[in-house]
């Protein structure tokens, strides 16, 4: 029998390593901590896994879920100036979700950045 993947592995658009810090959590400011993770763009959503694609996989068999960022009403600009790191973006959530997301390497971060930005722009606003 043929295997139906679930939709949103369908809708995938983009999905690879970044540091990452969430900054704040419902407007309120956590303290800064960067880690890589594994991220998983698809049109209305972006997940952060913690682990390796290979352990986000086994994980999601045991129901471990990854963070999910809804890109409805979401913001994403440059931010420069949150950190000493180079190559910084960070979005904000309608829920006043936080997150910084930075690479070293210039192309692969402004293709993350005009990625998100195209996604949140096809989205309605609310
Ligand atoms: C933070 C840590 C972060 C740094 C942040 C520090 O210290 O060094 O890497 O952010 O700077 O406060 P701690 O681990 O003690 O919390 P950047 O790497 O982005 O500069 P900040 O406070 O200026 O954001």
């Amino acid at each position: 029998k043929d295997v139906i993947p679930p939709l949103e592995q369908l809708m995938v658009e983009k999905e690879g390593y970044l540091q990452k810090a969430k900054i704040a959590d419902g407007g309120k400011k956590l303290r800064k901590n960067w880690s890589t993770s594994w991220i998983v763009l698809s049109s209305r959503k972006i997940e952060f896994y913690k682990e390796s694609k290979q352990q986000a996989l086994s994980n999601m068999k045991t129901g471990n879920k990854p963070e999910s960022v809804d890109l409805c009403g979401a913001h994403i600009e440059w931010a420069k100036e949150k950190s000493s790191r180079k190559n910084v973006f960070q979005i904000t959530t309608v829920s006043g979700n936080e997150f910084l997301l930075q690479s070293d390497i210039d192309f692969i971060i402004l293709d993350w950045f005009h990625a998100i930005k195209n996604a949140i722009d096809r989205l309605p606003k609310d």
